[in-house]
């Protein structure tokens, strides 16, 4: 715990994440709205933040696994809490489906897009971690979503997410794609420009600014 970096976000949310003081994490996630941040600031500056330095303490072998997953359950829970306060009533009749490539295990990010929608009258699907194509495919035809958001954190499932791709734009030909993760700052620009008919976002600031931006259009 010594070497936590305390510039970048407020040390008191993350100390208690570790030491699994779920209650005190969401009165700090409260009290940040309550002092006029927005939904996603609290999602990026403080939860992404936070989990982003987990990781690193983590892979830096300062804290156990048990501690990692400690502090994602909590995460977890937190977002599961807030999510009746982030919900606005004006509904906008527009559907999107969330959900992580096949093989993938990180499902907050998914989570956070999926509530960025919401907030911005949305409905949204969100599926989670580790959803097989066939499964996928088949849900968006039931459900006809005007949207599809994918997620994809870990650079070796990137083959997976090409896949589902292909498979999407054949079943789906006119359907909006959009995705991120942290796996994409591994992929060069060049493979990127390859990935036609998808738009890629970094952080939920730009995915605001998208949403309000089809919201604006009829
Ligand atoms: C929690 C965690 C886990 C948990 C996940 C549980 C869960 N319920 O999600 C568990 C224990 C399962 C796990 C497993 C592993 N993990 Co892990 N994990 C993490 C950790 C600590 C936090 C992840 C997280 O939630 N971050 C916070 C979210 C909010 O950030 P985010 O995902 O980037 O999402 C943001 C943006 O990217 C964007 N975004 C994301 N998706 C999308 C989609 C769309 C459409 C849009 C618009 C935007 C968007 O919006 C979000 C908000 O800004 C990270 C550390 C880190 N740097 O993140 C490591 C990390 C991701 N894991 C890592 C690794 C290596 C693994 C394992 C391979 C470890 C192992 N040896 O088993 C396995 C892989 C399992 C698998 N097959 O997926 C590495 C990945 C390196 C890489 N990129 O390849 C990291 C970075 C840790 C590290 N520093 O080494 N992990």
């Amino acid at each position: 715990m010594s070497d936590i970096k305390t510039d970048s976000f407020p040390i008191e949310y993350l100390k208690n994440l570790l030491q699994g003081n779920r209650k005190i994490c969401l009165s700090i996630a409260n009290e940040y709205i309550a002092q006029k941040h927005t939904y996603p600031e609290l999602y990026e500056e403080i939860i992404r933040t936070s989990l982003y330095e987990v990781g690193r303490l983590w892979e830096t072998k300062q804290i156990s696994i048990a501690t990692e997953h400690l502090a994602t359950s909590i995460t977890e829970s937190i977002l599961n809490e807030l999510f009746g306060q982030i919900i606005v009533k004006e509904r906008i009749n527009r559907k999107v489906v969330v959900a992580c490539v096949q093989n993938e295990n990180h499902q907050v990010g998914a989570k956070m897009v999926a509530d960025t929608f919401e907030m911005l009258g949305w409905d949204s699907f969100f599926l989670g971690n580790g959803i097989p194509d066939e499964d996928l495919v088949e849900f968006i035809h039931e459900t006809r979503p005007d949207l599809i958001a994918i997620s994809l954190s870990i650079y070796l499932n990137f083959s997976h997410f090409q896949r589902l791709l292909e498979r999407l734009k054949l079943e789906f030909p006119d359907l909006q794609i959009i995705a991120g993760g942290q796996a994409f700052r591994y992929i060069t620009p060049e493979i990127t420009a390859r990935l036609s008919n998808i738009l890629l976002f970094p952080d939920l600031y730009l995915l605001e600014k998208y949403i309000l931006f089809l919201n604006s259009k009829n």
